[in-house]
């Protein structure tokens, strides 16, 4: 083999790891030395292995993203001449000594990810990069809020915080960093989370054929390898090391109304009841940065709000919630409070000579909190009480990569970095990140009984235990929807299971039928908010004309009706860590079609929806069903998978497929989730190849008493080979708000349905998810076909709270 030089002195040539010197045992695991670097291995569970190199005599901390420690484990060091082997039941790790480099095997000896032999981990300057080996036809996917394609081969891409407006759907750096991915080939799966908040770059396979790499610009090599059998799996493991997200709010779950900016109260008033006029279910309003005074964080406008209070209540009356931007930049303006204080508490991010360092942005030269210490995320959580006096519900940190006019921030500004003291270089990833922790804070500081919402455009690793994420200013255009799921898609696969898009584009002027159709696709989106620039048309649902109205109403209530499903799907994720909007490589990862350019949008939803955005330009397209058979959302014809069908999607229907075998749970049409539903749960049943468990849960949707079991949680076991459908005994001390069950039945031919041996009365009923459209002049080029069901067994049931079997034939 050939050796790369490692002598010394060699400026400006790639300098590598080099051979082990030496190496010793350590508690779950190994470390050691080489002629150039000290490293350490750490075990810290079967699936999950942790690789740390450094130059320096210690490793420089991240104390950001990772929450979780070594587990106490099973693991085996066996060592040859040649090599040390660290063996899970999952991973053989094997370190070759001479020169250093890793391996990572099956326990049954397949390679699943190995370092390039010469370089393996080398430097640069100060430059930190892992290189490995690329396997036939790998597949990369995940990376966080990255555009290009679900694949990502081929294409290398920068994780530094950009303010991008209006991005291109291929440009690359955006607002937050994730830098995780998972590879894919041979039948494997693996994960790999390098934690280094400088600028790091990950490459795969672009300009040249040897090599994939990740690199930092500084610190150390510091990165987790997960394996496991399914993609699921290593997410799981990758969300228990950095975080799940905890229960949001219901109330955050129905749609959301953003426009930069609602003014003055008349105006918001004025939106709240057109929702409710128009029967559109709606449960939050934004207030973006006109609710300010010269916008300054802290601050009512006097003129545009004068009774935020009032208005504050007026809406709650009529079931909506507040959501307010707070800006980080603060107003250098001596005699503004929060100015002050930062100055005097040393709050403030400055330059290495004890300068404040001030920036451009909304309000002129602005000042910046340092998140990065402790002492400032808790006077900012302090400072929110303000919003709290007015009864605002819910936090959306904008600006937060940090942004300031001139997008180019000195890097030799310094921040605490909780103690390490660091500049520009290795805080800029992690300051939104940061920033959200302080708002979730401070939520949780003034209103301890209640979830906090929190809405952040920038963040890193671990994001999802503080924030929601949206994908920035995208553009109304076609091709932006598109690339907007994939964002959201990619993000799911990095951990962060609840984020959305500004649905009809924040920048340009949507058309109607692109208003329809991205409002469509949206409801099944994990976070449902329109948003719009200021300047530009009204872009509210009933903005666009009747038809785009009636459009969007029947997907927002469907929104509604499904957020029985929407909500137990949000309850699973906060233990597997799993999107609700899953690519469908998360399923079905060795399935070649589902990279096809034309496919590579479709996701599944709330683990049981198969969803095919489409152009609204479209009125037929291509849809590839995956394994399994599949029925179509509206009419309930059923497809074989693994194939691919032309599907019909004019304007008013999106394609939208459930699994066989699956349930689905619906409640009546509310306009907001906390107006009461019929009391009826909905259950819609598919005939299947496999027994399903679908867990239903219901909390009261906003304390965190669930953490104190106050849920109610049943096991619904649906077997429909053999007809058999059982409840289990509910779980937890929250009382349903369910009186009834009626069951509807699909794909299967009903003869009877029986309880306890007695045959229960079953009748057929007319079922659709979306309301025929009214006569009008549609758009010309549209037409509104009605997809019909075939009249469905169905049966009420009352909600019986014990164990019950139903038998149907
Ligand atoms: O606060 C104004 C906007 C906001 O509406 C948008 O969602 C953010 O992404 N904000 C950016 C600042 C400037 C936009 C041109």
């Amino acid at each position: 083999m050939t050796k790369t030089s490692s002598t010394k002195n060699k400026k400006n040539r790639n300098l590598s790891i080099d051979d082990v010197e030496s190496w010793i045992e350590k508690e779950n695991g190994i470390k050691g030395k080489t002629s150039s670097a000290n490293f350490e291995i750490t075990v810290f569970d079967d699936s999950t292995i942790r690789i740390q190199i450094t130059r320096e005599n210690s490793f420089s901390p991240n104390p950001y993203s990772v929450i979780k420690d070594p587990q106490k484990n099973n693991f085996k060091i066996n060592k040859s001449k040649e090599q040390v082997w660290v063996k899970t039941s999952k991973i053989h790790l094997s370190v070759n000594l001479s020169p250093f480099y890793l391996t990572f095997h099956t326990p049954a000896g397949k390679i699943i990810n190995q370092d390039d032999p010469s370089f393996s981990v080398s430097w640069l300057g100060t430059e930190v990069t892992n290189y490995k080996k690329v396997h036939k036809n790998e597949k990369f996917i995940g990376l966080g809020e990255k555009t290009g394609n679900l694949d990502r081969a081929g294409k290398a891409y920068t994780n530094w915080n950009t303010d991008y407006f209006a991005y291109g759907v291929g440009d690359d750096p955006l607002y937050m960093s994730i830098p995780f991915y998972l590879g894919i080939h041979n039948e494997l799966c693996y994960g790999i989370f390098f934690d280094n908040t400088h600028k790091t770059v990950f490459n795969f396979g672009a300009s040249n054929n040897r090599f994939v790499y990740y690199s930092a610009e500084d610190g150390d090599m510091d990165y987790y390898f997960f394996h496991d059998d399914s993609i699921s799996k290593i997410i799981s493991s990758y969300t228990e090391l950095t975080g799940k997200m905890e229960m949001p709010p219901a109330w955050s779950l129905g749609f959301q109304q953003c426009r930069y900016s609602y003014y003055p109260e008349s105006e918001v008033l004025n939106l709240s009841k057109t929702f409710r006029d128009k029967d559109m279910p709606a449960d939050v309003i934004y207030l973006d940065i006109h609710h300010m005074e010269k916008y300054k964080v802290f601050t009512f406008d006097g003129i545009k709000f004068p009774d935020p209070k009032s208005l504050i209540k007026s809406l709650k009356e009529k079931g909506f919630r507040v959501v307010v931007i707070m800006d980080p930049g603060i107003k250098t303006d001596k005699g503004y409070l929060p100015y002050d204080e930062g100055l005097q508490k040393d709050l403030f991010v400055k330059f290495p000579d004890g300068d404040v360092y001030e920036g451009q942005v909304w309000p002129g030269w602005c000042a910046f909190p340092d998140f990065t210490k402790p002492e400032t995320r808790k006077w900012w959580a302090e400072k929110m009480e303000f919003y709290f006096e007015a009864g605002v519900d819910g936090y959306w940190t904008d600006m937060n990569e940090p942004a300031s006019w001139g997008q180019f921030t000195p890097n030799l500004i310094e921040f605490h970095y909780e103690g390490e003291e660091v500049s520009h270089r290795k805080a800029r990833n992690i300051y939104g990140f940061q920033m959200a922790r302080s708002a979730m804070e401070g939520s949780l500081l003034h209103r301890p009984e209640e979830r906090p919402f929190v809405l952040t455009r920038s963040g890193f690793s671990g994001i999802q235990r503080y924030a929601a994420a949206w994908t920035g200013d995208n553009f109304a255009s076609e091709e932006h929807m598109m690339a907007g799921i994939r964002l959201v898609n990619s993000l799911g696969l990095s951990g962060v299971a609840f984020s959305g898009y500004d649905v009809g584009g924040f920048a340009g002027e949507a058309t109607k039928s692109l208003f329809a159709r991205w409002m469509s696709i949206a409801a099944f989106s994990p976070l449902y908010r329109a948003h719009s620039m200021i300047n530009s048309n009204d872009a509210e649902p009933w903005a666009f004309g009747e038809e785009v109205e009636e459009i969007s109403r029947n997907y927002m209530k469907l929104r509604y009706k499904l957020l029985p499903t929407i909500y137990s799907s949000y309850y699973q994720s906060t233990f597997s860590g799993l999107p609700l909007a899953k690519s469908l490589a998360i399923d079905y990862p060795y399935d070649k079609k589902i990279y096809e350019t034309a496919f590579q949008n479709q996701y599944i939803f709330c683990d049981r929806i198969l969803v095919a955005p489409v152009e609204s330009t479209k009125e037929i397209t291509k849809v590839y069903l995956p394994e399994g058979d599949w029925y179509y959302l509206y009419d309930g014809t059923k497809h074989k998978g693994k194939q691919t069908v032309y599907q019909d999607c004019p304007l008013n229907y999106l394609p939208a497929y459930v699994k066989a075998g699956e349930i689905l749970s619906l409640q009546s049409d509310i306009s907001h989730t906390e107006e009461t539903n019929d009391g009826i749960l909905y259950l819609h049943l598919y005939h299947g190849n496999d027994k399903s468990v679908y867990i239903h849960y219901e909390d009261d949707g906003i304390s965190h008493e669930y953490k104190n079991g106050a849920y109610f949680k049943r096991e619904i076991e649906w077997n429909s080979k053999t007809g058999n459908l059982m409840f289990s005994k509910p779980e937890g001390k929250f009382e349903t708000g369910y009186n009834k069950i009626k069951l509807y039945f699909h794909g299967i031919e009903v003869d009877s349905i029986k309880y306890g041996g007695k045959t229960i009365q079953h009748n057929l009923e007319d079922v659709s998810f979306l309301k025929k459209l009214t006569e009008f002049d549609p758009l010309p080029e549209h037409d509104h076909p009605f997809y019909e069901m075939e009249d469905v067994p169905c049966v009420v049931l009352d909600h019986i709270l014990d164990l019950f079997t139903l038998q149907v034939n």
